[in-house]
């Protein structure tokens, strides 16, 4: 071969290292120039690597070509297994474990969303059609790797081990909020279970997941301390980052350079998008041209699967084949891209029926669910039956509504909090406003009552006297 050198060779560097660390690492920003002799037949071009020369003038015209990326899956519809070889990777425990939270996320959902249109709740958004793709891969995952998703993942949560008071607590915003009542309902976080909290914002999340996976690859090859104490087992654990995003948050020019940065970078990132066919009412033809989002992740060179959302088995089997080649060659950044139907509407603030056809909607419903599929596929290997179903349903519906209760009780947090967490001590500014807001609700206690507030209307105060 006549090559001087067939592929781009990242030179070992030394960095500087903060913490003990003193390993020798690839730095793959430091690349070695390119170039090839006159008669070859590929040039290296800098732009192109490996691009090989052809007189044959073709576009590349993916709306002429007949075939997409195929959609990986391990049950059919039927809930059989497809590749008696491969099987479904999973124990008959650990599947009733990952149906059981399938369906207390369902009825949680159900619950929910009825308490929103009783005015008990503010505001709200159901997982429906989407709970394997949630469940299925954060129990691919390690509970350590550090994840940060969009808002229709509570089922990531609910799978770490976030407890349906941590739910209620968040929904109602009361005083055991871990974010004391700042964030709208549905934007939960937490710290112990590595997961970072939910932005309204769209796709803010996946630069975020980027620089953590950059932070993540420094820390797997001993080059900068763990930040934060890790929990019992961790300390040897290899960690990645984890993104979840919908194909709507994929328009966003965020995903593009987050994208793009995690490879060039080569970072130990999950991107994990649930294409769900809309964007609230922006269907997915009116969003994009090209073969979903998978044909994307090929453009920025990351490697790449679609996987049929509605097959738990296949979102874990994916997942878990992605964090293995996540952490290989010290990381590089991988994308599953996750096909489902977003069966219900998009929050409780829309009426998808204004955009979208209820029929099409039952068709979807009717033809299939990730619940449904691992019903039949625990049937068929008679591990369930229509009496634990209804045992878990009624039993489920007892525990939510008991949570609920409990959370709709707690009081809201003390009014301070609305300035504490900003400034580690309270500025001449903040004190300013904050003497100010305790003068308004002095002045108009009917308009501003804080009985049901945790310090009542002097919950101000404190902050006042402190100097
Ligand atoms: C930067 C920004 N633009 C617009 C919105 C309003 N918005 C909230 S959710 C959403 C649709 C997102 O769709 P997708 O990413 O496909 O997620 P899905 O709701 O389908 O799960 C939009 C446009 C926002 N929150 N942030
Ligand atoms: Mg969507």
């Amino acid at each position: 071969m006549p090559f001087r050198c067939s592929a781009r060779r990242l030179q070992l560097q030394r960095l500087p290292t903060p913490c003990n660390a003193s390993r020798t690492v690839r730095a793959p920003w430091q690349c070695r120039g390119v170039a090839s002799t006159a008669n070859a037949e590929k040039v290296l071009f800098p732009g192109a690597l490996n691009s090989e020369f052809t007189n044959t003038l073709e576009f590349l015209r993916p709306s002429k070509s007949k075939g997409a990326i195929s959609t990986y899956r391990c049950l059919n519809q039927y809930g059989e297994v497809i590749d008696k070889s491969t099987g479904a990777d999973t124990t008959d425990e650990e599947a009733i474990e990952l149906y059981k939270n399938m369906v207390q996320l369902s009825i949680m959902d159900l619950l929910m969303f009825e308490a929103q249109r009783q005015g008990r709740l503010s505001f709200y958004m159901v997982s429906a059609g989407e709970e394997g793709i949630s469940i299925g891969s954060a129990s691919a995952l390690h509970p350590s790797d550090v994840i940060f998703t969009q808002y229709r993942e509570s089922g990531v949560y609910l799978q770490r081990g976030f407890t349906l008071a941590q739910f209620m607590n968040q929904l109602f915003a009361n005083s055991s909020d871990n974010g004391l009542g700042r964030n709208m309902p549905v934007h939960y976080g937490s710290k112990e279970l590595n997961i970072h909290t939910i932005s309204s914002t769209l796709a803010t999340q996946i630069p975020h997941a980027a620089g953590a996976a950059y932070a993540l690859k420094l820390q797997n090859a001993g080059i900068v301390g763990r930040i934060g104490a890790p929990t019992a087992g961790e300390e040897t654990t290899e960690r990645v980052a984890v993104c979840f995003f919908g194909e709507g948050a994929a328009s966003e020019g965020d995903f593009h350079s987050a994208l793009n940065i995690a490879a060039t970078r080569q970072v130990p990132c999950i991107f994990i998008c649930r294409n769900n066919g809309y964007a609230i009412s922006t269907p997915t033809s009116d969003q994009y041209r090209g073969d979903g989002i998978a044909a994307r992740g090929a453009g920025y060179g990351i490697d790449t699967l679609r996987v049929d959302g509605n097959d738990i088995f296949a979102v874990r089997r994916a997942v878990k084949e992605a964090r293995k080649l996540a952490l290989e060659d010290g990381g590089r950044p991988v994308l599953v891209e996750c096909m489902a139907y977003r069966v219900g509407h998009h929050s409780t603030s829309d009426d998808s029926f204004a955009y979208r056809q209820r029929v099409e909607v039952e068709d979807w419903k009717r033809r299939d669910n990730p619940i449904t599929r691992l019903r039949k596929w625990m049937e068929g290997r008679g591990v369930w039956d229509e009496e634990k179903e209804k045992k878990l349903r009624s039993g489920t519906r007892k525990e939510v509504l008991r949570a609920f209760e409990e959370a709709e009780k707690q009081k809201k947090p003390n009014i301070k909090h609305a300035f504490t967490d900003v400034w580690e001590e309270i500025t001449e500014e903040q004190r300013a406003h904050v003497s100010e807001m305790a003068d308004i609700l002095k002045r108009y206690p009917k308009e501003y009552d804080l009985e049901g507030y945790e310090g009542g209307a002097q919950g101000l105060d404190e902050l006042l006297q402190k100097r």
